[in-house]
């Protein structure tokens, strides 16, 4: 039984690769602009949980550790138009050479300082994703005075781009934290991800939230890739037996498996929190115990071992004992893939659909 294994084993080596850059992989955002411009909140909306604390003033003009959720790195600086930081050298201060992106951020339009900004960061290659943010504020007021949605959405948008005609932006994003799967959000998302390279794509595909098809069908195209990976290890690895049937399979790489599906569709329990804020008590009710459920089937090394133990049931035992001595692990190791994968295909089927409810209803509101 040599055919291959050479193969097999560069294969393995791959996966273990891939999975390796998948959890050590950051993505820097620098996010920029005045105090109470809504920051902090868009953060949150980004990754889908409360991660930055909303309304708190920054006094202190310093610049601060990042802000982590997971993988991203988000490091939130104060405008250049304030006296601690003469704009000369503004860019060399903060650090923004290292950032992979930076989203420059204003609750009404870009001034002098913000448009000085771009122009230097695009010097250095760094993509800037200009954002307004607040629009339901802005949509409010103007419903208020018979204006539309509509035409309050294509103003806005029109004076913005008007005054950053002639500036090296990738797009312009109207955006609502109370609202993140509304107007602009998601496109700043897949904008953001396609600007990346693949590893930190990756990364960034699973950190953030649901808030667009497109995402649900990133992430299932994503947690599928993951799932085959850490198959194949965990079979490879066969440290812990499966009561009942002559296949091993390693336990802790399934219960890693199982945690990054439960966070890359927002089913941990603060991710659920933060939905859980959006959508209201009544409305997040079902969702919650629908996370709770999936928790408990899914999460820990005795809820996983029972899942191989059915899933053992179904391929039938006595032809497998019957073969094992005679073709040895390669099959073992082959029925362990088989079984791992097809729960961990079934734990995605289950998390994709929790997370497109909660999508769902998150649009509903
Ligand atoms: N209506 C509305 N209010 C927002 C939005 N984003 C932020 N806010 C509010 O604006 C204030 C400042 O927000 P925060 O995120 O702390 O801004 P930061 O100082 O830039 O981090 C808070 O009271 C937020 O609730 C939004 O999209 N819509
Ligand atoms: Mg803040």
């Amino acid at each position: 039984m040599n055919i291959g294994n050479g193969n097999i084993t560069q294969a393995l080596e791959q996966c273990k690769q891939d999975l390796e850059n998948f959890k050590n992989a950051k993505v820097k955002c620098g996010i920029i602009g005045r105090s109470g411009t809504g920051k902090s909140s868009l953060i949150n909306a980004i990754v889908g949980e409360e991660v930055s604390a909303v309304g708190e003033i920054e006094t202190t003009m310093k610049i601060s550790e990042p802000i982590e959720h997971k993988g991203l790195l988000f490091y939130d600086l104060p405008g250049s138009s304030t006296i601690n930081f003469p704009m000369d050298t503004y860019i060399e201060t903060m650090g923004i050479k290292n950032f992979d992106c930076v989203i420059l951020v204003t609750s009404d339009r870009f001034f002098e300082d913000d448009l000085y900004l771009i122009t230097e960061i695009a010097k250095l290659k760094i993509p800037v994703f200009p954002v307004r943010t607040k629009l339901d504020f802005s949509i409010d007021r103007a419903l208020k005075r018979g204006i539309t949605e509509e035409e309050t959405y294509n103003s806005i948008y029109a004076d913005l781009k008007k005054s950053l005609e002639n500036y090296n932006v990738k797009g312009i994003y109207l955006t609502s934290a109370d609202y993140p799967t509304r107007y602009d959000l998601n496109k700043l998302l897949d904008d953001i991800s396609n600007s990346l390279n693949s590893i930190k794509r990756e990364r960034f595909i699973a950190d953030v939230n649901v808030i667009s098809h497109n995402l649900l069908k990133e992430k299932r195209d994503l947690s599928t890739k993951l799932i085959s990976r850490y198959a194949a290890l965990s079979a490879a690895n066969g440290l812990n037996p499966i009561p009942g049937l002559d296949i091993s399979v390693d336990l802790g790489l399934l219960y890693k498996m199982s945690t990054d599906i439960q966070e890359i569709y927002g089913l941990k329990k603060e991710q659920i929190h933060y939905s859980s804020t959006l959508l209201g008590d009544n409305k997040s009710k079902v969702i919650v115990a629908k996370a709770v459920q999936f928790a408990s089937k899914y999460i820990g090394r005795e809820a996983i071992l029972l899942l191989l133990k059915k899933a053992g049931m179904g391929f039938a035992k006595k032809e497998i004992s019957k073969w094992i001595p005679f073709v040895g692990q390669a099959i073992a190791a082959g029925l362990g893939y088989k079984m791992t994968s097809s729960i961990g295909d079934e734990m995605l089927t289950d998390a994709e659909d929790i997370a497109s409810q909660t999508f769902e209803a998150i649009k509903g509101v």
